[in-house]
């Protein structure tokens, strides 16, 4: 009985396989690689301006290689059990019942699986959901039906109220952000439920309405450069109109940017200043006016 199994599998065989797979696999998770560029990304999309999202782009690459891996050991398996084993006689082959190494092994090596991959995403969140106790940007995200507000929380303008870019259906907000800093988003909806996403990040969280239900979290962005901003929330009507622009300046620029606004310059005016377009780049305002049908 049991050498029928045996020889379908080869007893060392499928551990060993597994063995392999797994240590490529934790290889890559390791490592972080490129080969996900070689092959179009594995459908991720190819960004890398925070280390947050380059982090969460290896864990995809290495859960594909891993995924493809074990899916090759199956198809490989099942090819070679239809071409060895077809039926060639009315002869019954010999009848097995169990098999108590393979089904320890078919036990085993699934949980060996989960577990890895279940290992590198509880490291790879926590990671990237880790909050500093001093950032060095305090941005608050205000989400309403159907548009954004974002206000810098420590950085009075002449009211003495954080100065802030407001979004408005002829205007999309520009949300200016200085490269190589640690920014802090803390999210809050004015109505419903909305989500802030900006999918050069690789990373989108939903906007809560209520004070006890602020979303926060951090990012560093490396690259200037304008990205558009989405929610990402069914929240209504005009969801899909309900667009941003992350616009990631030097340092310097952003503290240049900063005084503009605490002077009393409106956004476009401050981004004028400091040599940037005044308007978003990235996206452009929706027509919300619809015309009336004309009716037989
Ligand atoms: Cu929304």
């Amino acid at each position: 009985m049991v050498e029928y199994s045996a020889t379908v599998l080869g007893r060392g065989t499928a551990a060993r396989t597994a063995g392999v797979a797994g240590a490529i696999a934790g290889t890559f998770l390791l490592t972080g690689c490129d080969i996900g560029s070689a092959f179009g990304h594995f459908g991720y999309p190819d960004s890398g301006i925070s280390p947050q999202g380059n982090r969460m782009y290896d864990l995809w690459v290495g859960s594909v290689i891993a995924a493809l891996a074990v899916g090759f050991f199956v198809w490989g398996l099942i090819f070679w059990c239809v071409v060895r084993y077809r039926k060639r006689s009315d002869e019954l082959p010999v009848q097995t019942r169990f098999n108590l190494p393979i089904e320890l092994i078919y036990t085993a090596v699934p949980f060996l699986i989960v577990s890895v991959l279940f290992y590198y995403t509880a490291i790879i969140q926590t990671d990237v959901d880790r909050l500093q106790p001093n950032p060095d940007v305090r941005v608050e995200v205000v989400a309403f039906k159907w548009n954004w507000e974002f206000r810098y929380l420590d950085k009075p303008g002449p009211n003495g109220l954080p100065v802030s870019t407001l979004g408005s259906s002829d205007y999309i907000p520009v949300l200016v952000v200085p490269t190589g800093k640690r920014i802090r988003f803390e999210e809050t909806s004015k109505d419903l439920v909305h989500s802030f996403w900006v999918p050069d990040l690789l990373f989108k969280r939903d906007v809560f309405p209520g004070a006890k239900s602020r979303n926060v979290f951090e990012v560093t962005v490396t690259q200037t450069g304008w990205y558009v901003g989405r929610c990402a929330e069914l929240c209504g009507a005009y969801h899909s109109m309900m667009n941003f622009e992350l616009r990631a300046v030097s340092p310097e620029d952003y503290d240049r940017f900063i005084a503009e606004k605490q002077a009393g310059r409106s956004t476009p005016e401050a981004l004028a200043a400091i040599g940037q377009p005044p308007l978003a780049q990235s996206t452009v305002p929706f027509p919300t006016k619809r015309e009336q049908e004309e009716r037989p």
